[in-house]
């Protein structure tokens, strides 16, 4: 009983603490306050990002910041550094401050039951943007707004396949993963494995977590490149990871694109440069602008109206000739 009694009063000072900076600085698990004009009625949002770990996330951040900001929705937001116990450290500090609404992009999926609940308790509704969580009890959260991220791997899968379609060679393939644990990771390496796993030439011999950044995508292709001698393909859960691995890939004296066939995941500006520059084959895209379609759903649920439990992004796909074309108008 003392025990649980004191974890609660460290969680209040650790809520209190982050409150107390919640118009300070950025970074860690505090916040920032933004949008709204200061109007009195504005919808207070608490938003816990995952990090600032890609393009993707920074594209993210900045769609979901000036969506509030265009909304007249007063946003508190904070970046957790892909650390789970930030995220839930600052949804904690949302509550205990009474926000109207809780918006989070879950760093991974499992773990969120007992803070959901809480939130829940409050009566504070929660949107998922982005990725999912994994709790049974889906009256924990109003809608998940997102990608379907296994549907990307089939993608990317499907394209393999097509290029490969004439050959009966063994096709090696390295895989660079997203965050453990988190649901574009587990969700994009699901549908690719499903789409190649229907011919046996395709073979992922390697497959390890580059964490979604530029830098573990290089490390890890480093010590790919070093273990495994013949790789025909390297499929990487997102652009950045795929393009530290191209500094890797050049490093040891091979051409991306050519000598090994890359795919990647998000179609960013930097990604998609390097595809209409040959170096990698095709993206599969995957929206980070879903700061408008938040606020709307946070309108509404905040309003006490129903909304879809499910949200889905529309995202196509790019072969080197589409980037091309694309890249001039691409706004993130
Ligand atoms: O693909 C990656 C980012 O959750 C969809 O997270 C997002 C992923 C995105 O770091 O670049």
């Amino acid at each position: 009983m003392l025990k649980r009694i004191s974890t609660l009063v460290v969680a209040g000072l650790t809520a209190a603490a982050l409150a107390a900076c919640g118009t300070g600085g950025s970074g860690g698990s505090g916040g920032t306050e933004g949008g709204g004009g200061g109007g009195g009625d504005a919808i207070v949002m608490g938003f816990s990002q995952v990090g600032a770990e890609s393009g993707w996330r920074t594209a993210n951040t900045k769609s979901v910041q000036e969506a509030a900001k265009e909304a007249g929705i007063t946003l508190r937001f904070s970046d957790a550094q892909q650390k789970q116990e930030n995220q839930i450290k600052a949804i904690r500090s949302y509550i205990q401050q009474k926000v109207d609404v809780i918006a989070f992009s879950p760093v991974v999926e499992s773990g969120w039951d007992t803070v959901l609940k809480e939130a829940k308790d409050a009566k504070i509704p929660v949107i998922l943007t982005d990725r999912a969580v994994d709790s049974a009890d889906t009256s924990l959260y109003k809608s998940f707004l997102g990608s379907d991220f296994v549907e990307e791997g089939k993608k990317a899968g499907q394209w393999l396949v097509e290029e490969y379609k004439d050959g009966s060679d063994t096709v090696n393939i390295v895989e660079l993963q997203g965050t453990t644990g988190s649901a574009p990771a587990n969700d994009r390496k699901a549908g690719f494995a499903e789409i190649i796993g229907a011919d046996q030439k395709f073979k992922i011999v390697a497959s390890q977590t580059g964490d979604f950044t530029r830098a573990k995508g290089k490390e890890v292709m480093d010590a790919f490149l070093k273990a495994q001698p013949d790789i025909d393909v390297l499929y990487a859960h997102n652009d950045d990871m795929g393009l530290g691995a191209i500094e890797a890939i050049e490093g040891a004296g091979k051409v991306p694109g050519k000598d090994i066939k890359i795919i990647t995941v998000d179609a960013v500006k930097d990604g998609m440069q390097a595809l209409a520059d040959g170096k990698i084959n095709y993206i599969v895209e995957c929206s980070p602008l879903l700061g408008p379609q938040l606020m709307d759903l946070a309108k509404k649920v905040v309003a006490g109206e129903s909304v879809p439990a499910r949200v889905v992004t529309e995202e196509t796909t790019f072969t080197q000739e589409q980037a091309k074309e694309a890249l001039p108008s691409r706004q993130y």
